[in-house]
């Protein structure tokens, strides 16, 4: 949970944050002095420090001068002041807290700003889980930065000595970090040969040589961002989490645009997308393929006798269960509105009948808590045969068909 360490006098003001903060649900811990600081630090995790500049027994100033010079020195320090010119904030501003807010502001603002640090904090959280490779051929510089890896609390990072281990080992990174001039190659080559390979990844080219032309160059072939040596431990950190930052709101994104919101599954376009491109795949590696089309029978009386939010629930759970019953390398998407279809790499027809039979015996075996509300599904199941696209929709299509006009809650192939 995110913990917040407000030291300040004023009753009035300890009300507001500490009801700001129940509000955004985040943790709130108070202290009058510098000492009281102190233990809170050393008693619970803090993330971020709100002072004030009028202490019991101080200043704010006193108190972000011992910060500065203790093992919390990394914890972001906002001022909330009612003492305001620019002489003030200018200093205060040097001692490196991160904001200076001014009591005239609205309670809406400090809450704002409150919310965009725990926002920040939480993207700081996901970035401790992304995987990271140093490539750098000087022994001295990968000390450096795992050091400020270790320090700063990044613990996915691997180190390579020379652009070749780099690129000879299968594994893919989500951030690299590329020294341009490697004992057995330029820095370019190494980036242009992981974009060459699709890596999307943040790459982030790290040099001495600081010419103008050099840099361009090296953010054209594919770099996102350039740091010069010999760096500043903070400013690579936050050149790195800009970097991150973007890279996970990016995927953040592009999950989003291929995801069904309801039931979580692929929507209808991604899982042609995947169709298509499992076709591909089939015909070259010569494996079989199979697909279901699977729709929920009566589905229609389900929203009628219990209402649609019931039957978004129901889809939902039914989403859950075909998942559930197959591997992990199988597709299912949600292709209308109560119809999925499954792509089952690898899988020939015999195969594909025995998973879409276990499908509908799972979901006959459902039961929606309250209700009971009976339910079932038709499948229609057929392997690729060299047809297109469309052709292999259609033929499931009409088996799921037949499989309603068999009876519902079947399997036809
Ligand atoms: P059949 O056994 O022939 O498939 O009958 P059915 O009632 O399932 O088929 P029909 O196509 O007549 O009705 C499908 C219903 O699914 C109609 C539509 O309102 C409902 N539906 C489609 N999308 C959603 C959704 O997202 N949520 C809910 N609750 N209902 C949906
Ligand atoms: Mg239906
Ligand atoms: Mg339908």
């Amino acid at each position: 949970m995110y913990s917040i360490l407000h030291v300040e006098t004023s009753n009035f003001y300890r009300t507001l944050i500490e009801k700001i903060c129940s509000d955004i649900g985040a943790e709130y811990s108070f202290a009058k002095n510098l000492d009281d600081s102190l233990n809170v630090l050393k008693s619970r995790k803090i993330d971020l420090i709100i002072t004030a500049i009028e202490l019991e027994d101080s200043t704010g100033e006193d108190l972000i001068l011992k910060i500065n010079d203790s093992p919390y020195k990394n914890i972001p320090v906002v001022v909330i002041t009612g003492t305001d010119s620019d002489e003030y904030r200018t200093r205060m501003f040097s001692l490196g807290i991160v904001d200076y807010i001014s009591k005239k502001s609205g309670n809406e603002e400090i809450r704002s700003a409150i919310l965009a640090y725990m926002r920040e904090d939480n993207i700081f959280q996901k970035m401790a889980e992304l995987k990271i490779a140093v490539c750098d051929d000087s022994k001295m510089d990968r000390y450096i930065m795992e050091r400020i890896f270790t320090m700063a609390g990044i613990p996915n990072v691997e180190y390579y000595e020379s652009g070749d281990d780099l690129l000879t080992s299968d594994k893919e990174y989500d951030i690299y970090l590329i020294d341009m001039v490697l004992k057995d190659m330029i820095g370019n080559y190494v980036i242009m040969k992981l974009r060459e390979r699709g890596s999307e990844a943040v790459i982030i080219a790290i040099s001495g040589v600081a010419h103008y032309k050099t840099i361009s160059n090296t953010l054209n072939i594919g770099a996102n961002d350039y740091i010069a040596k010999p760096f500043n431990n903070e400013l690579l950190l936050s050149r790195i989490k800009t970097n991150a930052k973007n890279y996970i709101l990016l995927n953040e994104v592009k999950q989003l645009a291929i995801t069904d919101v309801l039931t979580s599954l692929y929507n209808r376009r991604h899982t042609m997308e995947r169709l298509e491109d499992e076709i591909e795949k089939s015909k070259r590696y010569e494996n079989p393929l199979s697909v279901m089309m699977i729709d929920v029978d009566h589905f229609k009386r389900i929203n009628d006798e219990f209402g649609h939010l019931s039957g978004d629930v129901v889809l939902k759970k039914i989403a859950e269960s075909i998942t559930k019953t197959l591997r992990d390398f199988d597709i299912v998407g949600r292709f209308g509105g109560e119809e999925f279809l499954v792509i089952l790499p690898n899988t020939s027809i015999d195969d594909a009948y025995s998973a879409a039979e276990r499908i509908r015996k799972n979901v006959e075996s459902l039961k929606l808590s309250k209700n009971d509300i009976a339910l079932s599904v038709s499948i229609g199941v057929c392997q690729w045969s060299g047809d297109d696209l469309k052709n292999l929709l259609s033929e499931a299509d009409r088996l799921l068909y037949s499989a309603k006009s068999n009876g519902r809650n079947r399997t036809e192939r």
